[in-house]
């Protein structure tokens, strides 16, 4: 049996279709909007400089997404200034501010284990990759900062100032304000490698935050700034201009106002696997689980056809063993004719929130001309 396309298969696989050895012709059908922009290479420069992954190569293998693949959704300021003596101005409610040197927090940096990270935006068209990440917990390199009566949250900032912006249609700056509580329960930390090499420029060199489990509009890159601040911070632009992608109810104005942006658990088909079998065709529809704060072992199927809703069945094959990064599964599927399908997912579970995949965000739609 085949179970996916095997390990070294997230740079080796080739494009459709593949004719595989001893006459057996393997097909990989693409789900509809996969191929729309080429993935795996970095297309334009500064804010709309942007690298999607090719989810349709994903495999059991290639779940850590290498440095030269791992997707970006705005590319490196032009003007980012020399980052051999960077540091992180800690200021706002504390006693006194300071300097956080770059050289400190290489120091005390470790193994931070895989993570995910999901652009809220557009995770189908390829914005979400998962990386071994080394760094240092931001709520052990806060923990003792002298602070004044009332500082309960950080504002996390980067460095953004790209010199061609189109404020109508970019989305500039990237901060986010976290309490310290939020810092603890989630883990967050400071990165400054990933799959045990520097940073890459486009994913925040020299330092980043990761949040596990929320989305990456809160993995501030080319952090430049931390600021103590308290109940009655504002929340920035970019919050609001992310509220609704991270599920806020309407359009906060103040930071304390924000729900976590927490990543719901969420699935998807990424392509269709055909072989031909004793003779006849087999499909296997492989797809990605992710996010979440727990595993699941509930996770069901549906495929519509045009003039007919299919019946959610239990996926046939995965093993979720970390909600903190991705996984694949797969499933056998014999469509009785030829067509446009609605493939969507869904937990069959009411304790786990599911609130995109209710929402239909991860449904896809694959045509079968041949059964
Ligand atoms: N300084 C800065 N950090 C940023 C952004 C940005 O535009 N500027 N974009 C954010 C968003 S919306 C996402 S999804 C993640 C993506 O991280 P990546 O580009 O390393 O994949 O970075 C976040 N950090
Ligand atoms: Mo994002």
């Amino acid at each position: 049996m085949q179970r996916s396309l095997g390990a070294a298969a997230l740079l080796a696989l080739p494009s459709v279709p593949v004719v595989a050895a001893r006459g057996r012709t393997d097909e990989i059908l693409r789900f509809d909007g996969t191929s729309r922009r080429t993935p795996g290479r970095l297309r334009g420069a500064g804010l709309s400089g942007r690298r999607m992954v090719d989810l349709t190569r994903i495999s059991a293998g290639g779940l850590v997404v290498a440095n030269d693949e791992f997707f970006i959704r705005t590319a490196c300021p032009d003007t980012l200034p020399d980052t051999s003596d960077w540091t992180i101005r800690v200021h706002g409610l504390v006693e006194r501010e300071r300097r956080l040197e770059i050289a400190q927090i290489r120091e005390a940096a470790r193994p931070m284990g895989t993570h995910l990270v999901e652009c809220s935006g557009r995770g189908v068209s390829g914005l979400i990759s998962a990386a071994n990440w080394t760094g240092v917990p931001l709520a052990e390199l806060l923990r003792d900062e002298p602070r004044r009566p009332g500082a309960t949250r950080v504002l996390l900032s980067g460095f953004d100032e790209h010199p061609r912006w189109n404020p109508n249609y970019d989305e500039r700056g990237c901060n986010w304000v976290l309490t310290l509580e939020d810092l603890e329960r989630t883990g967050a930390f400071l990165a400054t490698a990933m799959n045990e090499k520097p940073l890459p420029r486009h994913n925040g060199f020299p330092v980043r935050v990761i949040v596990p489990g929320w989305y990456g509009c809160t993995c501030v890159k080319w952090l430049n700034e931390i600021r103590f601040v308290d109940d009655s911070a504002p929340a920035t632009r970019h919050m609001r201009q992310f509220a609704r992608r991270t599920h806020q109810r309407g359009t906060p104005r103040m930071a304390r106002d924000f729900r976590a942006a927490e990543i719901d658990l969420a699935a998807m088909p990424v392509r269709v696997e055909r072989s031909t079998e004793n003779g006849g065709l087999t499909h296997r529809i492989v797809g990605i689980l992710w996010g979440g704060k727990a595993v699941t072992d509930r996770l069901t199927i549906r495929i519509d056809a045009r003039s007919e809703a299919g019946i959610a069945m239990p996926v046939e094959d995965y093993v979720h063993e970390a909600h903190s990064t991705w996984t694949t599964w797969s499933h056998t599927w014999r469509p009785a004719r030829t067509g446009r399908y609605t493939v969507r997912l869904a937990v069959d579970d009411p304790s786990v929130r599911t609130r995109r995949l209710d929402r239909g965000d991860y449904a896809r739609r694959v045509m079968i001309e041949r059964v």
